[in-house]
């Protein structure tokens, strides 16, 4: 072969190489490549080891050129490989990019649920008016949910349709009544209470929830009288619901007082128009009240030819549907954040 043939082979040998390694287009290629032309059985080494066998005159030219041609695909190789890895690192820099300069999350902030918000509404009128919290177990016994408080055996209120009971003489309290007596039977008057907490009752629609927010109140002293329970009230009333509004009594009965007297505001809705919410009578019954009967007194070892008192009782869940205008009880236990957000 003449060394001119030969030169021809090893030029038409490095333009397929580098034509083939131009076009890899990953690093395991352009290894597979390398293999192929500089292994220990790759082509130009084969080219190398044919050497021997050329005439000794042919051999340094040739043995130049074909040792050109393996550092100029050595050098084609090794540049086309970082090519590639860089190209592949500025890929994967690019997926795992951040912008450090994006505003973060942020952490929500959580707000106090409707009735804790009306409970402490309620709580700080009637600290600002004298009156101690007071607190009891919401598992009672019936003698300090019922008996103490004068209900009779057969009232309608002690009725399994109405009480949880877990046994004969063990109940989920029906009313906060049960704080106010035990705090009678540990205090002497004067006494100036009121009572917070979950109470339970056998009843579900509308505008009931077996559970239920209440607060009742109770004044004990020589000389406290039904004008007093009036002032008190109609004063709680008027800063709770901040607008001008109307308040009567109404006679009615409790066991657990003598008189006793349903209050009835000015609908909060209409102002006394007359709507849906007040049944057009523009009236709407907040609360129960009366002087504390003598019998109850009696129970708790309070001298009732000494002492009188007031007592009071409202539901929680009552007040913050009227204050917020909510028109179904059942929105305050859904847990929706679309519906507590809008009290934040
Ligand atoms: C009401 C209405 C009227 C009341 C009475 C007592 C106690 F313990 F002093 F006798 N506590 N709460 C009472 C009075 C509750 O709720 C409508």
């Amino acid at each position: 072969m003449s060394t001119n043939s030969v030169q021809e082979k090893l030029t038409q040998l490095l333009d397929d190489a580098i034509s083939a390694i131009d076009a890899a287009d990953n690093v395991s290629t352009v290894e597979a490549l390398r293999v192929n032309y500089l292994g220990k059985k790759g082509i130009v080494t084969g080219q190398l080891k044919q050497l021997g066998s050329l005439p000794a005159d042919e051999r340094p030219q040739i043995g130049r050129w074909v040792n050109d041609a393996k550092r100029t695909l050595q050098k084609r190789l090794s540049a086309r490989k970082q090519e590639l890895e860089s190209a592949a690192r500025g890929q994967q820099l690019n997926r795992e990019v951040l912008d450090v300069t994006l505003p973060g999350r942020g952490n929500g902030v959580g707000g106090l649920h409707p009735i804790t918000r009306t409970l402490h509404r309620l709580q700080s009128l009637f600290v600002q008016m004298g009156f101690e919290t007071a607190e009891g177990p919401e598992i009672e016994d019936d003698y300090h949910n019922f008996g103490a408080l004068n209900i009779p055996e057969s009232h309608p209120s002690r009725a399994m349709m109405d009480t949880f009971y877990f046994d004969e003489h063990t109940l989920l309290r029906t009313h906060t009544s049960p704080v106010q007596i035990r705090y009678m039977e540990q205090h002497k008057p004067p006494l100036r209470i009121i009572a917070s907490g979950r109470v339970f009752r056998c009843d579900s629609d509308l505008t009931h929830t077996p559970m239920f927010h209440q607060t009742e109140g109770l004044m004990v002293d020589e000389g406290v009288s039904f004008a007093d329970l009036k002032g008190v009230l109609v004063h709680f009333l008027g800063q709770f619901f901040e607008d001008k509004l109307h308040v009567r009594f109404r006679p009615s009965f409790f066991p657990f007082t003598e008189p006793s007297a349903e209050v009835d505001i000015s609908c909060v809705m209409c102002t006394g128009q007359g709507c849906r919410v007040c049944k057009q009578t523009g009236w709407l019954e907040v609360l129960g009240c009366g002087m504390v009967h003598p019998e109850v007194f009696r129970h708790v070892g309070i001298d009732s030819e000494k002492y009188t008192g007031f007592a009071f009782g409202l539901g929680i869940e009552r007040l913050a549907m009227l204050r917020y205008r909510i028109n179904d009880i059942r929105l305050f236990y859904e847990n929706d954040l679309r519906f507590l957000r809008q009290f934040n």
